[in-house]
């Protein structure tokens, strides 16, 4: 589907599609940029000032500058003490030793090992305002490596070093050193640290066909707005995925909103139908899909913060909208494998109660998409009663969605 195996890759970091043979390096010589920078100042480099930092030591990398929404000739251009190759001969261009670290051109972020294989699927996750996006990523990257890698027998690295630092930055630290909730993402001062996405790659090597992977985690709101936020377009950004997780918060759902007692229940909205319906339109519309086609990339629609859902009913109008005990959310999957059975049943049961808690158009959205699936979750396990989250962070289900979709993508070995 969206697999490339003509020599073209998709960059998970600025999703544009390049060329594996127009590509650049970085020279790991430790002495390339000094020299780089000497034939600068001797004027034998063309438009050499453009690299030249006020630093011996370093160059200025004007590419992911650009990327990351900084000015290249400013304080805050990205700097860099390895060379930048720009041309994909292969050699560097200072000490004519082969280069073995690729970067893509547009931004400069590194193509892995993989990129050859045409296996790079990207999984990206987004969603409307509030749907509790932030706490989803931080606990699913936390629970990959800590849960999901040993019971697949997989490896989940950061693509970068920024992706690391970034998220133990931004996230790690702050719920699980100082266990605290998460800010609202638009209240983050310095914005430009989220135009770039933390990437991850998961990689499975027992088995042979679809082993590696590629999660894109885009930390802003899945709202048109949120385009000039982010480096890259929201509609190549989703168009280009191999499948898209998609958060709810169902407590956001005007029905279950007025039913459900419990602290902190955010404000109802009609987002949740008109925001899915505005990605659907924008997809359609960037691969050229008319209303009556499907879009043939993999949706999964997650209701989050299901820990709420799951609580017991108090009166009868909550019990309406919570999960009642025989719910199949409550029937454990089967582990280190893809439980198949366990995920159509989840997902009947709420195509059925979202269909009456939402509406029969937000169901027809979903089902636009050729394969879809519903899944709940919730990333603290519990309802936290105010910043402090003194009852601990114990994720639920989190990894349903990528295990489905990586299901989508199985080719000869199962799980
Ligand atoms: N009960 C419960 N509440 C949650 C959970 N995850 C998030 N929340 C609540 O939902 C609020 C919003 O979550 P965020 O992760 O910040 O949501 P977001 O989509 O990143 O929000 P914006 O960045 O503002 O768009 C949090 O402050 C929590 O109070 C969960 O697993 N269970
Ligand atoms: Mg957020
Ligand atoms: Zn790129
Ligand atoms: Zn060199």
């Amino acid at each position: 589907m969206q697999k490339k195996t003509d020599g073209t890759y998709i960059c998970p970091f600025c999703f544009n599609a390049i060329d594996l043979g127009a590509i650049h390096y970085q020279c790991t010589n430790q002495s390339c940029t000094r020299m780089f920078v000497k034939a600068i100042d001797a004027g034998k480099v063309e438009n050499g000032k453009a690299f030249r930092s006020e630093s011996e030591d370093e160059e200025i990398d004007m590419e992911n500058s650009t990327f990351l929404g900084r000015n290249p000739d400013g304080k805050d251009s990205v700097r860099t003490r390895q060379h930048i190759v720009r041309n994909s001969s292969g050699i560097c261009d200072i000490c004519h030793r082969p280069v073995h670290k690729r970067l893509c051109p547009v931004c400069h972020s590194p193509i892995p090992q993989e990129a050859e294989e045409g296996r790079n699927i990207i999984f990206v996750v987004i969603g409307a305002r509030g749907a509790g996006k932030s706490h989803y990523i931080s606990v699913l990257i936390n629970h990959l490596k800590n849960s999901f890698a040993p019971e697949f027998n997989a490896i989940v690295a950061p693509a970068s070093d920024r992706t690391t630092l970034k998220y133990r930055e931004y996230y790690y630290r702050r719920l699980y050193e100082e266990g605290r909730k998460l800010p609202p993402t638009r209240t983050y001062e310095n914005i430009k640290d989220f135009r770039e996405p933390m990437i991850y790659y998961v990689r499975f090597p027992d088995r042979e066909g679809m082993n590696s992977a590629t999660l894109a985690f885009f930390d802003t709101a899945g709202e048109g707005s949120s385009d000039n936020l982010t480096g890259v377009g929201l509609n190549t950004f989703l168009s280009s995925a191999s499948g898209i997780v998609y958060l709810v918060d169902p407590l956001q759902i005007p029905y279950v909103n007025k039913r459900v007692r419990a602290e902190n229940i955010p404000e109802p909205s009609q987002d949740v139908a008109r925001s899915i319906s505005e990605m659907s339109d924008l997809i359609r519309s960037a691969m050229g899909i008319p209303p009556t086609g499907k879009i043939p990339i993999p949706l999964a629609v997650v209701l989050t913060k299901c820990d709420i859902l799951l609580k017991s009913p108090e009166n009868d109008e909550e019990e309406k909208v919570l999960l009642d005990a025989s719910s199949s959310v409550r029937m454990p999957r089967e582990r280190g494998r893809i439980d198949r059975d366990n995920f159509r049943q989840i997902d009947a049961e709420l195509n059925e109660y979202l269909r009456r808690a939402v509406s029969r158009e937000f169901i027809d959205t979903v089902e636009g998409f050729e394969r879809h699936s519903f899944f709940a979750v919730s990333a603290l396990g519990c309802n936290p009663e105010g910043s402090i989250l003194n009852r601990g962070i114990s994720p639920f289900r989190v990894e349903d969605p990528l295990i489905w979709m990586l299901g989508c993508y199985e080719t000869e070995t199962p799980f």
